[in-house]
């Protein structure tokens, strides 16, 4: 195997556990000796080890003159666990192939600077596949607020639901197994109070019944369950507030939402979390997006609906979008589109995507891309 293709090996373990190390980033790692395999190893569930530790650990004695293989740079400063560098250097690794720098600007590049000065081989890969990775984790690190995924399924001519709310389904079986793949690479799920109320979700992570694709993902409780309800009024049959779902759901709320609401969603089981409301008395979408990074949690998906779209467009935190384009038509002007708000006034001010890419999943088109903020 050259290098790349080792590096292949490592970017498929740090894969299986995206969504399970915030607020660490997913890495994974491999050892090769004499051409073979000796020690694998991926980023433990917080705050065990480090990927390279978890390898060299499993390659033992066999770390001596052997070269390893990490999709990041490794760490130089001790946050929860030692640096990864001196254990590097006391396990006798030879040469190190990396795929992309550390953004933490704690380590970003004096990793490796640290392991060239004991003489040891290294390699920066620059690799695109490896930065992806870490990207939630870099804007995490570097702007204490979590990334965020924009993620909407709507009609040919642009509706999320019928003007009754149907929305059962838009998107066709092979993109919503996509969605659901998300999910479980995500640490949280957010939606508004009129979607929770309307649509009654689960938001619960459903994989394939693929036993392979199971195999291949560590286990965890799934992701966090996030509602934005500024007045924290919500019906009692939703199935977040049952029994099954509530531990693992937050009820966002104003700060001027009332006591008794508060203590009745507390009863069903949910943290309810109040945070700063707008000038419209809305949530101000971007505290409760740092409530949510100082928690730990680095990647969102929002999933609607067109309030809550428009307000994180608005405040310039949407990072990057899932536009899933079903062939079906249903009109209504009264039927809601994906990003409501006041919107933009001219062509010009639009917000575009960079990076963008066009792939069909069944009968439906998905638009993805960066959004690009002037
Ligand atoms: C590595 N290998 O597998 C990961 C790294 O809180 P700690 O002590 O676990 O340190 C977290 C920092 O380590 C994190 O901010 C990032 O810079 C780096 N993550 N580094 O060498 C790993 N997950
Ligand atoms: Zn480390």
């Amino acid at each position: 195997m050259d290098d790349s293709e080792t590096m292949q090996l490592a970017l498929d373990l740090a894969s299986r556990v995206e969504g399970r190390t915030s607020p660490r980033p997913p890495v994974g790692a491999v050892v090769v000796r004499d051409g073979e395999i000796v020690g694998q190893g991926a980023t433990a569930p917080p705050f065990g080890p480090h990927a390279e530790i978890e390898a060299l650990t499993a390659a033992g004695p066999a770390t001596r003159g052997a070269t390893l293989y990490v999709t990041l740079e490794p760490c130089c400063v001790t946050i929860h666990t030692p640096p990864c560098t001196d254990a590097i250097i006391a396990a006798g690794i030879q040469r190190l192939v990396v795929g992309t720098l550390d953004p933490n600007p704690l380590v970003a590049g004096r990793g490796l600077q640290q392991l060239r000065a004991m003489d040891i081989a290294v390699h920066c890969l620059d690799s695109e596949a490896a930065a992806l990775l870490v990207r939630p984790f870099a804007t995490f690190i570097t702007q204490q607020r979590p990334y965020v995924t924009a993620k909407w399924a709507m009609t040919l001519d642009g509706k999320l639901a019928t003007h009754t709310g149907d929305a059962r389904w838009i998107s066709g079986p092979q993109s919503r197994a996509l969605v659901h793949d998300l999910r479980d690479r995500v640490d949280a799920i957010l939606i508004g109070a009129r979607t929770a109320s309307i649509d009654n979700p689960q938001l619960t992570a459903r994989l394939s019944s693929d036993i392979s694709v199971q195999m291949q993902r560590t286990r965890r409780s799934g992701p966090l369950r996030v509602i934005l309800a500024t007045h924290g009024q919500l019906p009692d049959h939703l199935a977040l507030l049952q029994p099954a779902l509530a531990a693992g759901t937050w009820i966002i709320v104003g700060e001027t939402c009332s006591p008794t609401y508060i203590q009745a969603l507390k009863r069903r089981g949910v943290r309810v979390c109040p945070v700063a409301v707008d000038d419209h008395h809305h949530i101000d979408i971007a505290a409760a997006l740092e409530l949510l990074a100082q928690q730990g949690y680095m990647h969102v998906l929002m999933e609607g609906g067109s309030h809550i779209l428009g307000s994180a467009f608005e405040c310039r935190c949407v990072d990057h979008v899932m536009a899933f384009i079903a062939p079906k038509i249903i009109g209504g002007s009264s039927a809601p589109s994906p990003v409501g708000g006041s919107g933009k006034g001219t062509m010009s001010e639009a917000w575009e995507l960079c990076n963008s890419s066009i792939q069909q999943f069944g009968d439906d088109v998905l638009i993805r891309g960066d959004v690009k903020y002037i």
